[in-house]
């Protein structure tokens, strides 16, 4: 069993916000069309700090007149729970999180008051739930009319929550190692499938649904975010999710897709023949991004950073350009100029977690870039796309797009690739192609 110290990560924050309080909210329910939602997906910071899977729940953490962590959840009834699902409800709200007290959503505005008073400094998401703050503002207004004493002023400063939480979260612990790796063996096993099932006239969808099988099936709790399963120029749009094309002879297919556990993602690229033989130049293509990863991968330790593992890639990248002769130029114009840019737009690395784009820090406080640290998760795919539509580049080039993603934790030795058992090389991509795909689904 995995178990997170939710209670020790609120007291952490709290240490933080000295003579302060924190309102943390989870995320509500979003209206797909008319009366229908799209399925509940918990705000990651909220979830960081509780573990509480609901909707209209709000954490309060106080500093005054003591420390205290308080949760306001949806109360139990019997009518919604036989509509709508299992409410968890203030009590067992109480054991499930080991916060100090629980009560019932509604009594929020009744309550936060009497919280509020005391506190110098009012921290919360001052750019998003714009609603909450206007409330939680318009409370601290009535407080501050009222005749005052240090004990009844409401905060005056109000400070935004979220880079405290996000800087807690760009180290995982042992937990959050553990969920991510236990994600990517589905994600493993379902790029296995894929690469084993693509053939000429199976479909993009097709392949979508037996990946999407397997994320389900095997302990994870579905996709992290929209797969990407893009045959041939359809690699070339970098978020192609349409995923509605038939599957060509000859073609590359290129397929971005990850599972999530615990809502803990993995984020994983990676391009194969359809027919299960690379081309000569889709074999120098890929050879060329590979490289690229793999100048990367030799920057991945502590001290290092993002900016600079992306720098070796777009290295590796221009030069592989300049000999396929899509550009014309020395590698120093081509890296002063950018020109690479055309064919690799995108950047190299972002933080990997809760979110698939983790929100942790990419600057330091002080506007540097941050250093990689022992625990800090990132991905680091380059790519080189070349449209069917570019009439300046070699024809032999045009319709292919190729990107290599790799999740990579820094360690005190250096770095683990996470997903190191997904095949990459080109003689293991063809043998994985030979492999028969009901061997993952079963
Ligand atoms: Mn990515």
């Amino acid at each position: 069993m995995l178990t997170t110290d939710f209670k020790k990560r609120r007291e952490t924050l709290n240490d933080m916000i000295a003579k302060g309080i924190a309102i943390i909210p989870s995320a509500e329910l979003v209206t797909k069309s008319n009366d229908t939602e799209f399925p509940f997906r918990q705000n990651s910071n909220f979830k960081y700090l509780t573990g509480y899977p609901e909707h209209d729940a709000i954490l309060v953490l106080t500093t005054y007149p003591e420390k205290k962590q308080i949760l306001f959840v949806r109360e139990r009834d019997p009518f919604m729970e036989m509509w709508t699902g299992r409410i968890i409800g203030p009590e067992r709200a109480l054991e499930m999180t080991e916060v100090d007290e629980t009560y019932p959503i509604n009594e929020f505005e009744k309550r936060i008051g009497d919280y509020l008073v005391g506190h110098e400094s009012l921290y919360m998401d001052m750019f998003d739930n714009t609603d909450l703050f206007m409330n939680v503002r318009k409370v601290c207004q009535g407080l501050f009319k009222k005749k005052r004493t240090k004990e009844t002023a409401p905060p005056l400063n109000f400070f935004h929550l979220n880079p405290f939480i996000e800087k807690m979260r760009l180290i995982k612990d042992q937990t959050e190692v553990q969920f991510m790796k236990l994600a990517m063996e589905a994600t493993n096993k379902a790029h296995r499938a894929a690469m084993a099932f693509a053939a000429p006239g199976k479909t993009e969808k097709q392949v979508e649904a037996l990946m999407q099988y397997i994320f389900n099936k095997d302990r994870s709790e579905g996709n992290a975010y929209d797969n990407i399963v893009a045959g041939g120029d359809n690699a070339n749009i970098l978020h192609y999710i349409e995923n509605n094309q038939e599957l060509n002879d000859g073609d590359l297919l290129l397929i971005d897709a990850g599972s999530e556990l615990n809502l803990y993602a993995t984020d994983i690229t990676r391009t194969f023949p359809i027919n299960g033989t690379f081309t000569g130049m889709q074999k120098e293509v890929y050879s060329i991004v590979l490289e690229a990863q793999k100048a990367s991968l030799a920057k991945s330790k502590i001290g290092s950073s993002l900016k600079t593992i992306h720098e070796q890639s777009c290295r590796v990248l221009a030069q592989g350009l300049i000999d396929l002769k899509v550009l014309d130029q020395t590698l120093e114009q081509a890296l002063e100029t950018q020109s690479f840019r055309e064919f690799y737009p995108h950047g190299t690395g972002h933080w990997l977690g809760l979110d698939v784009h983790d929100q942790n820090p990419y600057q330091t406080d002080e506007f540097e870039e941050t250093k990689f640290e022992q625990g800090v998760i990132f991905t680091v795919e380059p790519g080189l796309y070349f449209p069917k539509s570019n009439a300046k580049i070699p024809s032999e080039l045009r319709g292919i797009g190729v990107r290599i993603e790799d999740n990579i934790l820094i360690t005190d030795k250096g770095y683990e690739n996470l997903s190191s058992m997904i095949p990459k090389e080109i003689k293991d991509v063809e043998l994985a192609c030979k492999e028969d795909y009901r061997d993952f689904i079963l």
